[in-house]
């Protein structure tokens, strides 16, 4: 997901649906072929992996590195996030997404900036997607933005983002240990990528849409961070991730957490781990909030593959950047799509 624009495009996906469009803004419809029907796949019994936290310490890790190779993709349960939170926090979203525009406009996302409400403008490949967002920055400290971007109103809405960022980000702390020990790196390894890490939480707002078989929630793309902790209604679908070339829908389990591998990861581990294509279903009938929280390195931060990976065998598959330069380089260039960490490639 790119970040938003203004003019037409940043205008909300709800206040775009008061005007009760008969037909589909163009900007929205997918290319051909790249539509929400295209390409999906009907394989019965296909899922990605879930990992339970509680499993003994060498069989997680052994499945946590299976699910970053064959997948980039997995569900996490018994993680200690405390999901009464989550379901409070999505709750005080939905409230959020219901007050009146003028009141939700307080908190618009600035052209050029990523924190604060609206349409996120264009998806990667250039059409524009049909989601609304509340984009807050929870560290390091001098990127929160409390007072600028967190709404004050419903009541609660900042205590549960900070209180859920907390649990989430207590998680992802253990990922990154996991992550790096899964790999035989040492266990401080991607904390050293995500040192003082820019972290995010994103309420994304998938509202009903009268064109669900013409556009796209999120369009496809693959993650420019380290990685993504996702948290969707219990089994309501509209995640679909790409295998074998086909997207496959998620079924979130009950009160699990889906993690995806961002490129910086792709590149860290020289591209043992995946960072996964993935896109976001609307629905005619059917709204639903997703809960985002990005980890991403500080802009300074170099991005490369660990050295303990490297030999004579297994050679630097991407050339070093730095994280600034990554995500400029892809901001760029729209036309890398969901394979832009191949812009990296030696
Ligand atoms: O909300 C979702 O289900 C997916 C969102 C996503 O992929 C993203 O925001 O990068
Ligand atoms: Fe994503």
């Amino acid at each position: 997901m790119e970040e938003g624009s203004g003019g037409e495009e940043g205008q909300a996906i709800q206040e775009l649906l008061k005007s009760c469009p008969k037909t589909v803004p163009r900007r929205f419809v997918q290319p051909d072929g790249y539509g929400p029907r295209d390409g999906r796949c009907t394989t019965l019994g296909l899922e990605i992996p879930v990992i339970d936290m509680l499993h003994d310490r060498s069989t997680m890790l052994r499945e946590l590195k299976e699910a970053c190779q064959d997948w980039g993709f997995f569900q996490v349960v018994n993680h200690g996030v405390d999901m009464e939170v989550v379901r409070n926090l999505r709750t005080l979203a939905y409230e959020f997404y219901v007050m009146p525009s003028e009141e939700k406009r307080k908190w618009r996302r600035k052209t050029g900036e990523s924190a604060g409400y609206g349409a996120f403008g264009k998806s990667s490949d250039g059409t524009s997607d049909w989601v609304d967002t509340l984009c807050m920055y929870l560290s390091p400290e001098s990127a929160r933005n409390v007072e600028t971007v967190w709404p004050d109103k419903p009541e609660l809405l900042r205590v549960y983002v900070d209180e859920a960022g907390k649990q989430i980000g207590a998680y992802a702390q253990k990922l990154a240990a996991d992550l790096s020990e899964s790999l035989g790196l040492p266990r401080d390894h991607f904390k050293e990528v995500l040192a003082d890490s820019v972290a995010s939480l994103r309420l994304n707002l998938y509202p009903l849409c009268p064109f669900a078989d013409r556009v796209l929630g999120v369009g496809a793309h693959s993650d420019m961070d380290t990685f993504t902790i996702l948290i969707e209604e219990s089994e309501k679908e509209g995640l679909e991730v790409l295998k074998n070339g086909l997207w496959l829908p998620v079924k979130p389990v009950r009160d699990g957490l889906i993690v995806n591998i961002g490129d910086v990861t792709q590149a860290s581990s020289n591209g043992k781990y995946k960072s996964q294509g993935h896109r976001a279903l609307v629905f005619e009938h059917s709204e639903r909030v997703s809960i985002v929280a990005n980890y991403s390195p500080l802009p300074g931060v170099s991005i490369c593959p660990a050295q303990e990976l490297l030999s004579s065998s297994h050679p630097a598959m991407y050339r070093q950047s730095s994280y600034a330069d990554y995500i400029d380089l892809c901001q760029a260039d729209k036309s890398l799509g969901r394979d832009r960490v191949d812009s990296l490639l030696c």
